[in-house]
């Protein structure tokens, strides 16, 4: 077993193709942290951390995860430099919070451990299909004619799903327009929080659309609020930011708060946690699908190892490399019929395009393990 020589931590900025905007705030780029572990076999593991520059989404953002991972969770998986995903988790399972930064973290680690048996991701985690359906999901624009233009574009660059951002006053208008407009396409909605316990009616006006399923509509602590509302709605609640783990995915099932779970490994602190929780919805009956966070392609490439073990059963927001970077930092992941494919090779199948790395780069800091 190889041993941890050292690591890096690798700032990227990557601007957006277009502005994304929710309810929690505008995107124009990417402020990406990627962790990568040196093992003494000089073998390089890469994981990516998923959270944004500032607290929106959820507590974690990048400045945090950099300090994070720097004074307590690397220098805790150090204590004994074995390379092996499961000691890292358990090591880093001893400090509260933080799961972004656990993720990428432990990713850089399961990654490098996987390259060294030349397994790749998609086998240990148990991945049954060779390409994954994806979706889209689309931001707040500026008009209604904006939406349809943009939704337009992404039916025809062959989409299977589509998922509108929505808020307080960007809703039934929104979700009418399109589903008028392609009266067949699959569609469901995300609010990221931004509706309360007093707004069921409006999120019931939506009801007549055939939504696939309605997107964390209240703040993530209101277990009770969402299972009231999925008593109200005949539109089924999935929820994300609520389910941090293993635990409030079987408590959310449980309070009927949730029929549907969106699984995003950078959420819940890794592809471990993330794929006990599909093993539970798979036991529960729960279907499950993959998030996303606006990945570069090293994060997208583990997302769709994921993404095709079997309870991924809806399309997933797993999009083309195209839809977020003119440049992604890998070799961009390009859809085929409405799907990508599970990368084969050793680990996560991808690796960084130096250059392009280091064009990118905007800050960077090695770690010595000993
Ligand atoms: O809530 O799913 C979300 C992006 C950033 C933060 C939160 C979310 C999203 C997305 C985009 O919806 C998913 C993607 O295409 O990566
Ligand atoms: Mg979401």
């Amino acid at each position: 077993m190889s041993r941890i020589e050292l690591l890096r931590l690798h700032r990227i900025d990557m601007p957006l193709v277009r502005p994304f905007r929710t309810s929690f705030g505008e995107q124009r780029a990417r402020d990406v942290l990627l962790v990568e572990v040196v093992t003494d076999a000089g073998t390089s593991g890469w994981g990516e951390c998923v959270a944004m520059e500032w607290p929106g989404y959820s507590y974690e953002y990048v400045d945090g995860a950099v300090d994070v991972l720097a004074e307590h969770l690397i220098p805790t998986v150090l204590q004994d430099r074995e390379c092996h995903p499961v000691a890292a988790h358990d090591r880093m399972s001893r400090l509260m919070g933080h799961p972004m930064a656990k993720a990428s973290l432990e990713t850089a680690i399961l990654d490098a451990w996987l390259r060294e048996q030349g397994r790749s991701l998609g086998d240990y985690l148990g991945a049954v299909k060779d390409a994954v359906d994806c979706g889209v999901s689309v931001g707040i624009p500026s008009s209604i004619d904006a939406l349809l233009a943009e939704v337009g574009s992404y039916i025809d660059a062959g989409y299977r799903r589509i998922k509108l951002k929505i808020e307080p006053g960007w809703d039934v208008e929104a979700v009418r327009a399109v589903r008028e407009t392609w009266p067949d396409i699959p569609l469901q909605t995300d609010a990221n929080q931004a509706y309360t316990r007093n707004d069921a009616d409006v999120l019931a006006a939506m009801d007549p659309y055939d939504l696939l399923l309605v997107e964390q509509p209240l703040p993530e602590d209101d277990l009770l609020g969402h299972a009231q509302l999925a008593q109200r709605l005949e539109t089924p609640v999935c929820l994300d930011e609520s389910i941090l783990s293993v635990a409030t995915a079987d408590s959310a099932i449980a309070f009927g708060a949730t029929s549907v779970i969106n699984i995003k490994p950078g959420r819940v602190g890794g592809y471990l946690e993330a794929k006990a929780i599909h093993d539970l919805c798979a036991e529960r009956g729960v279907p499950v699908w993959c998030g996303g966070m606006l990945e570069t392609g090293i994060g997208r490439a583990a997302n769709v190892a994921l993404a095709a073990l079997p309870g991924f059963a809806l399309p997933g927001d797993t999009s083309a490399s195209s839809r977020y970077y003119a440049v992604d930092v890998t070799p961009p992941f390009v859809l085929d019929d409405g799907r990508l494919r599970v990368p084969t090779g050793p680990g996560i199948g991808v690796d960084p395009i130096p250059e392009l790395l280091a064009e990118f780069t905007t800050w960077s800091a090695v770690i010595p393990a000993r």
